[in-house]
């Protein structure tokens, strides 16, 4: 299908094609496109554009990941299909592994997303044959490597189902998560929550990666003054200053909301 590029919300519908499309290839489950129309909707509520308190968080998440001795990014379908060339540019630039894990795990989707994966730049991308297992996990997402999310002390999981983030901070790792869902037990769980989609994330904290790399200063400064319940704090008080614009006054665009306009009576 082509999608013409005068579109108002073409980058939205781009995103969907694509997700389909790696549906048809056997790369995304069912399941995520479920997951992307959730995604989608919390996106029109914060206006399809980045929020400043996710700036924040990604900027937090770009210190960690460069002061990590072992980061690790987790691609599933859904990132392979969306970002995959955004997440071997992250990789390339904290510098961190990538360890393939999936929720409905096949050793053929696996093949897929590596390959995706490699095709975009990436290698020795980990997944294939996991040697280890993440304690308190019943489903094949607790399949891990040694090398991977199992010895990692930082691990970004974008687009999570819950579960795996709470153990993972049981084990006492830093847990990235890009979510856009504020309420998910993935956001609630992690140590740094990103309210934002996806490509939108991987793209900040990379340039936030490139930015930091050269002043470890400023990296633990980030690394001590971020507190997660603000920047959470935050991220409501947004979506609240949103819904209330639509509440009270004109029409809301995307990005940001217009101020409320006084309206002159007749007699003003
Ligand atoms: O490829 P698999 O087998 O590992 O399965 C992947 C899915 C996504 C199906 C699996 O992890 C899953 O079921 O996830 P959930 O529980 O549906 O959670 C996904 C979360 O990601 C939801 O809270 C969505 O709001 C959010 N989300 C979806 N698309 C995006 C997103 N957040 C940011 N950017 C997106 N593009």
């Amino acid at each position: 299908m082509t999608i013409p590029r005068s579109h108002p919300r073409y980058e939205s519908l781009v995103r969907r094609e694509r997700l389909v499309r790696a549906w048809r290839e056997g790369v995304v489950v069912p399941e995520g496109l479920i997951a992307h129309g959730r995604g989608e909707a919390w996106d029109y509520l914060f206006g399809e554009g980045t929020s400043a308190p996710a700036l924040v968080a990604e900027r937090a998440a770009a210190a960690h990941l460069l002061a990590a001795s072992r980061p690790v990014i987790s691609v599933n379908g859904n990132v392979a299909a969306l970002a995959a060339r955004e997440v071997v540019q992250l990789a390339r630039a904290i510098p961190a592994r990538i360890e393939v894990n999936l929720f409905h795990r096949s050793e053929s989707r696996v093949k897929k997303i590596v390959r995706i994966l490699e095709r975009a730049g990436a290698r020795d991308v980990l997944g294939l044959r996991p040697n280890a297992r993440i304690p308190g996990i019943e489903s094949k997402r607790a399949l891990s490597h040694r090398d991977g999310v199992f010895g990692a002390d930082v691990v970004l999981v974008p687009l999570e189902d819950g579960d795996r983030p709470e153990e993972l901070v049981r084990m006492g790792k830093v847990v990235i998560s890009v979510d856009l869902n504020p309420l998910s037990r993935t956001s609630q769980r992690a140590t740094i929550p990103i309210v934002d989609e996806l490509t939108r994330a991987i793209l900040n904290t990379k340039k936030f990666v490139e930015e930091l790399r050269s002043n470890p200063d400023e990296i633990g400064r980030l690394m001590k003054s971020y507190r997660k319940s603000e920047n959470m704090k935050a991220l409501f008080a947004f979506l609240d200053w949103r819904l209330r614009g639509l509440r009270e006054g004109p029409k809301v665009v995307r990005g940001t909301p217009r101020r409320p306009r006084r309206i002159r009576s007749p007699g003003d």
